[in-house]
């Protein structure tokens, strides 16, 4: 078992990873692989900028990691989870010590990064606080989305157009790797007909962390009667801009604040987009409410990218890059891809590199040429997409296009693929290595 390589951290965790029963509502539970017996795992907090240490036991049948999803561990790319490029997984049975700083501030998540066990409910929430945020709030409370998925995960083959557009000319026919169906949409681990409370004070402002740790499922959220002023994207500040409802994929983490001025308990909902899944619901819960449901409406205002505005300098990632890459995402048989996912073609682990040099500005411009949605995720980095510093961005299905920014500012071997993990699993990845 490594030895931490450091002096003493700032704060200490113990994650156990171990198969135990997962409560979702009132009586109904299924076997799942979960960190500590608890779904979501533990919250695992610490203040920007302070050293963490989180040491798990594997108490699996099989061999697991844990990525940092939001971290960029600048100079510790070993401690960034994946098995086979950045370390060595962890044996059953075994222990290993992670080590990081706690940067950048925001709402980050921490999952295993092994096969599809992120499916089997390996995952928490990793919060990293600001010591000056930019906006006020007084209270804050986070919701992780997920599908509930009580069967083992396995590569299913569907039409590609995630359940909701199966008629699509000419598309039907082909077989796109993807995650079988979700039997439902969870928040904080319960299902609808036993909703997370979240309370709130009449005249109180509440800071809600949203992190999409589902597999597949993108989802609209949105609340009865209140509208979201979105603080925070990935963990960077952005401008606050008001909206009623917000779509999050996978991976991706939206921080809002809801002015509680309308007293009595309001439905959150969480509606999977283009899937037949039934929507998820929590309750934003005033205090002396008698605690009956009033619908209330969600207005149609629904955030843009391009409403997103970040608070940082973005100096460093204007101008001309200096290294354009192009990628193209596709899959199924609309390539000729067979059963696989492809970035440029080619499916992982049989993809070669994506080569760059230390201290580059560069451009990834992203068009994706099948039907489905694909959220890609880059470890180790921020990246500017439009006016925004993310580290995951939805690249929308039919011919949608994306194009990232970034600095080559953290030597390592890092991770780049798409974040629904049915087309990771099945291609859809690059290492990007470059050495100081
Ligand atoms: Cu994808």
């Amino acid at each position: 078992m490594p030895e931490p390589q450091y002096g003493d951290p700032d704060r200490e965790y113990q994650l156990s990873a171990t198969e135990s029963d997962v409560m979702v509502a009132g009586g109904e539970s299924y076997n799942g692989w979960t960190y500590n017996g608890e779904y979501p795992g533990p919250e695992i907090r610490a203040v920007e900028g302070e050293r963490v240490r989180v040491t798990i036991e594997n108490d699996l049948p099989e061999e697991t990691t844990i990525h940092w999803h939001g971290m960029v561990l600048d100079g510790d790319n070993a401690m960034d989870g994946v098995p086979g490029v950045t370390q060595t997984a962890i044996e059953p049975g075994e222990e290993f010590v992670y080590e990081f700083d706690a940067e950048p501030a925001g709402t980050h998540w921490y999952h295993s990064h092994v096969g599809l066990q992120l499916d089997r409910e390996l995952l928490g929430p990793l919060i990293i606080e600001e010591r000056n945020p930019h906006i006020e709030y007084d209270t804050e409370a986070t919701l992780v989305l997920d599908e509930y998925l009580p069967t083992e995960p396995r590569v299913e083959t569907s039409s590609g157009t995630g359940g909701g557009m199966g008629g699509m000319g000419g598309m039907g026919g082909s077989g796109f790797p993807d995650a079988p169906p979700a039997e439902g949409t969870l928040i904080n681990g319960r299902l609808p007909d036993d909703p997370t409370p979240v309370d709130v004070e009449e005249g109180s402002r509440i800071r809600l962390r949203l992190i999409n740790a589902a597999a597949a499922a993108t989802y609209e959220i949105g609340i009865g009667d209140h509208e979201l002023v979105v603080t925070h994207t990935d963990g960077p500040a952005v401008e606050p801009v008001s909206v009623d409802t917000l779509e999050i994929g996978p991976g991706e983490r939206y921080d809002a604040v809801v002015e509680a001025r309308s007293p009595g308990t309001w439905p959150i909902r969480v509606r999977p987009v283009n899937k037949s899944t039934s929507a998820g619901r929590a309750l934003l819960d005033y205090d002396q409410s008698t605690g009956d449901v009033t619908e209330g409406e969600i207005g149609s205002r629904q955030l843009r990218l391009s409403d997103l505005h970040a608070i940082d300098d973005l100096d460093e990632y204007r101008g001309e890059p200096d290294r354009t890459i192009d990628l193209t995402l596709s899959g199924g048989m609309m390539g000729g891809d067979g059963d696989e996912w492809t970035i440029g073609g080619q499916a992982y682990p049989d993809a070669d590199p994506i080569s760059i040099e230390e201290g580059e500005h560069v451009r990834f411009r992203m068009a994706n040429r099948s039907p489905m949605r694909h959220p890609m995720h880059l470890h180790g980095h921020h990246f500017v997409v439009g006016d925004a510093l993310k580290d995951t961005v939805i690249v929308p299905g039919h011919m949608g296009e994306i194009t990232i920014d970034f600095v080559a500012d953290n030597p390592g071997t890092w991770f780049f693929h798409c974040h629904h993990l049915y087309h990771m699993e099945t291609g859809m990845a690059r290492e990007i290595p470059y050495e100081q």
